[in-house]
């Protein structure tokens, strides 16, 4: 058998799309088990540039793509994507969703708005996807699934008593304007009727392609950091983007996991509010956002930039069980001058060499940093390890030994053909 998890490293946005992408070619089943549209995964294929928000990325290839458990799905948002994949010619006859997976509702995404709206300082910064807030429902078993849009009866039912209760928060607690029943009902019903056709168990549909040795990847999408359980809390998403997340959002076993692979960006980004230790606020920041091109995927909201965090390599390393990581973006770090990688938090004269659970702390932090040559080489066609620069090696040879990992591939562009294998 053959599960491989791909995962964030980091705050999401390391290129996890590409990279499903490139390794979908061979992939029997591509399979997103949590977040929903609040992803934006960007595939590039010859210069042609796709971004996926609730779709597996690997779409563009013949795979089955399921859509697990553990998404929140806008039904809207999921239709308008397949729309768009279909009107540029891509087939999507093979994307199925799971009977399990939430349905993210508008009032779902009114209260995410009006709570980061009125949150003042203690606002997330979220996608206002109405991610938060589905999962709550979920928690709080207060969740509409996909296997209500096949009786609309019973979601009427459903629709009725929660639209109730949202309806008295949203006007009472925030003073706005009520949802209206009738219009929701009648935009779920048209929903349902489009994507009905696409819902079935993926439980035993995985787990059987897994004891046939089918290769199945499990598609992670924001990051370790951003977990709700593992991340800089409050400063999350609501859900688990680990390896371990594929167990609850795939439904299967983690002994039916073969290889946990980490997606690291050579430098990193964060988007939405809450610590960075390694960020860089000055005119550097904004040189690497502007040649990374660092911009939300979905929000284009601009991404907050700085020095590659091995703190937070090394915990990604440990919680995930990574067997692989994948290093993209380097090439971007051609030309940089000497590079910086952090090794340990200095906080309050204590050193730390793991993530501290006080996010309070987490801000006060100092990062200790160790120097690295670098190279003025632009490596973006270099299709072989030994080709690299001398420095740009040591430079990778350095985040092994530090989060004790083996690299497999080195990404040096967004287009699909841009990468180093190593293994
Ligand atoms: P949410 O909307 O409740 O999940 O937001 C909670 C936090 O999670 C962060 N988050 C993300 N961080 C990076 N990339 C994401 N996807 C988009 C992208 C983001 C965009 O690919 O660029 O376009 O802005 C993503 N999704 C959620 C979010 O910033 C909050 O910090
Ligand atoms: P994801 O959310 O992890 O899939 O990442 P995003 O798609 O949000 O952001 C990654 C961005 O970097 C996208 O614009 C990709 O096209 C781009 N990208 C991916 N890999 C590379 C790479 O190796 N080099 C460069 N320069 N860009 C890359
Ligand atoms: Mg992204």
């Amino acid at each position: 058998m053959a599960g491989y998890v791909v995962v964030g490293t980091q705050w999401g946005d390391e290129g996890k799309g590409k990279i499903i992408d490139v390794l979908a070619d061979r992939a029997d089943y591509v399979v997103r088990f949590q977040g929903g549209n609040n992803a934006g995964h960007t595939v590039v294929v010859n210069g042609e540039k796709f971004i996926l928000k609730l779709l597996p990325s690997g779409v563009l290839h013949g795979g089955t793509c399921i859509i697990g458990p553990g998404v929140v799905v806008d039904p809207k948002v999921l239709l308008d994507e397949l729309a768009s994949l279909e009107s540029r010619g891509a087939k999507t006859d093979h994307v199925l969703i799971s009977d399990r997976a939430h349905v993210i509702m508008p009032y779902h995404v009114k209260l995410d708005e009006l709570k980061e709206a009125n949150a003042g300082d203690m606002k997330i910064g979220t996608t206002k996807k109405g991610i938060g807030p589905c999962y709550a429902d979920k928690i709080w078993r207060d969740g509409i699934r996909m296997v209500d849009l096949l009786d609309m009866d019973k979601f009427a039912k459903k629709l009725k008593y929660n639209l109730a209760a949202k309806n008295e928060i949203i006007t009472k607690i925030y003073g706005a304007e009520p949802l209206d029943y009738d219009k929701i009902l009648a935009d779920y019903t048209e929903y349902a009727n489009k994507i009905r056709h696409r819902i079935i168990d993926s439980i035993p549909v995985v787990n059987k392609a897994l004891d046939e040795n089918k290769l199945v990847l499990f598609e992670g999408a924001q990051a370790l950091m951003l977990d709700i359980n593992y991340g800089t809390y409050p400063f999350v998403t609501s859900s688990s983007p680990t390896t371990g997340g594929v167990t609850t959002g795939a439904g299967v076993s983690p002994r039916k996991i073969d290889k946990g692979i980490g997606v690291m960006k050579a430098y990193t980004t964060r988007v939405g509010e809450g610590p960075f230790v390694t960020e860089l606020l000055g005119e550097f920041g904004e040189k690497i956002r502007q040649i990374g091109g660092e911009y939300g995927a979905v929000t284009g909201r601009p991404r907050r930039c700085g020095w590659l965090d091995l703190v937070v390599g090394r915990y990604a390393t440990m919680i995930n069980g990574l067997t692989d990581i994948v290093i993209t973006k380097i090439d971007v770090l051609s030309g940089l001058g000497t590079l910086k990688i952090c090794t340990a938090y200095e906080v309050d004269g204590k050193r730390y060499e793991t993530v501290p659970a006080d996010t309070e702390m987490l801000s006060r932090a100092i990062p200790i940093y160790e120097e690295l040559p670098g190279w003025d080489e632009d490596i973006t066609q270099i299709k072989n390890y030994e080709d690299l620069p001398e420095n740009c090696k040591k430079y990778l040879k350095r985040i092994e030994e530090i989060v004790g990992c083996q690299i497999s591939v080195v990404s040096v562009g967004p287009d699909r053909s841009q990468n180093i294998h190593i293994r």
